[in-house]
């Protein structure tokens, strides 16, 4: 109980200033002494060897606005910026979690999509989960953020970089023009849509993949939720089934991940872990990439998801599956056992 009630606290705490709740697993600490904590991670930079344990410690239980504020100290007692310094100090996937962290939720996301853009071929499952599950808040700031940090157009790379009904699809998604959810609920509408839907991919020959477009990415969750109910009484499949049906490919995958996200965005992104500790070679990419892009943000949810679904915490799942700093690491940002 003691537990329950401290969350509560917390979430009391970060549900503030009209901002979208949040149900992180990550906290301002108190008593906090930016200077301090960076002249201990500068000291544990010059240990012989590198003392990683404070360096996590010291990183991993922070807000990233404190982590923020320890950067900027940290740059004027080493006369050194704080992510070149962990670049030498560190090495493979701790370097990747506390580099992440050293980012804003909307800037880790940004150069994720950045990465999975680079190069040669693009790493379309990274684009699909970053684009297809953020919010259009979330994809408003990453926008943002991109264009500050890459001096480009989120837009414009994506469409670069994709192509065909994929990338309408996509590019509908980074223009963020979903409704914002209304208190009047538009039963006409609803059913509009959802015969809309039905008659452009079950009904009729091939698929008309705009209409599903505009209709997936103009409106508000809530609305969309009841539109798929509504949906089963046109469709003898419901909205899931009809997508593996009618469509295949990285557009196949977008939908259902547009899908499952409308439901419950926690469970999608519980089972991505889920899925990413089982494969062989565990996918670390996106088991950090979760853990660390949400821990601020919805990573208690994700927990209980995860439990609810696996039937094992995600703490115990990730003891199995992960060893030595990195393990340290991402079980301090998961925060506890279920
Ligand atoms: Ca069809």
């Amino acid at each position: 109980m003691a537990l329950v009630s401290e969350y509560l606290k917390q979430l009391t705490l970060t549900h503030t200033g009209g901002r979208e709740p949040t149900f992180p697993t990550v906290l301002p600490v108190r008593d906090f002494d930016p200077s301090r904590d960076a002249n201990r991670i500068e000291t544990a930079i010059k240990t012989k060897g590198v003392d990683e344990q404070t360096i996590i410690d010291i990183l991993t239980r922070r807000s990233y606005d404190q982590r923020a504020q320890i950067a900027f100290d940290y740059e004027r007692i080493a006369k050194k910026d704080l992510a070149t310094a962990l670049k030498g100090a560190l090495s493979g996937s701790v370097e990747a979690v506390m580099l992440g962290l050293l980012k804003s939720p909307a800037q880790y996301d940004a150069t994720e999509l950045k990465s999975s853009m680079k190069g040669l071929g693009t790493d379309e499952e990274t684009l699909i989960e970053i684009v297809c599950s953020r919010s259009s808040k979330e994809l408003v700031e990453i926008k943002h953020v991109y264009k500050e940090m890459f001096k480009k157009e989120l837009e414009k790379d994506v469409a670069g970089d994709t192509s065909g009904d994929f990338a309408k699809l996509l590019m509908s998604l980074v223009q963020t023009q979903r409704d914002e959810p209304s208190n009047v609920v538009d039963y006409e509408k609803i059913d509009n849509d959802a015969r809309a839907l039905y008659e452009a991919g079950v009904k009729r020959k091939g698929t008309d993949v705009v209409t599903w477009i505009s209709i997936m990415s103009e409106r508000s969750v809530p609305h969309l939720q009841k539109v798929f109910d509504r949906y089963k009484s046109y469709s003898p499949y419901d909205m899931k089934e009809s997508i593996r049906k009618e469509v295949k490919g990285d557009l196949e995958k977008s939908f259902l991940t547009l899908v499952e996200c409308f439901e419950n965005k926690q469970l999608y992104l519980a089972n991505r872990l889920s899925e990413a500790m089982k494969s062989k070679g565990a996918k670390e990419k996106v088991v950090t990439r979760i853990i660390v892009s949400r821990c601020e943000v919805d990573l208690m949810k994700i927990r209980s998801e995860f439990k609810r679904q696996n039937g094992k915490s995600l703490y115990r799942t990730l003891s199995d599956h992960t060893k030595g700093d990195y393990q340290k690491a991402l079980l301090n940002l998961v925060g506890g056992d279920d």
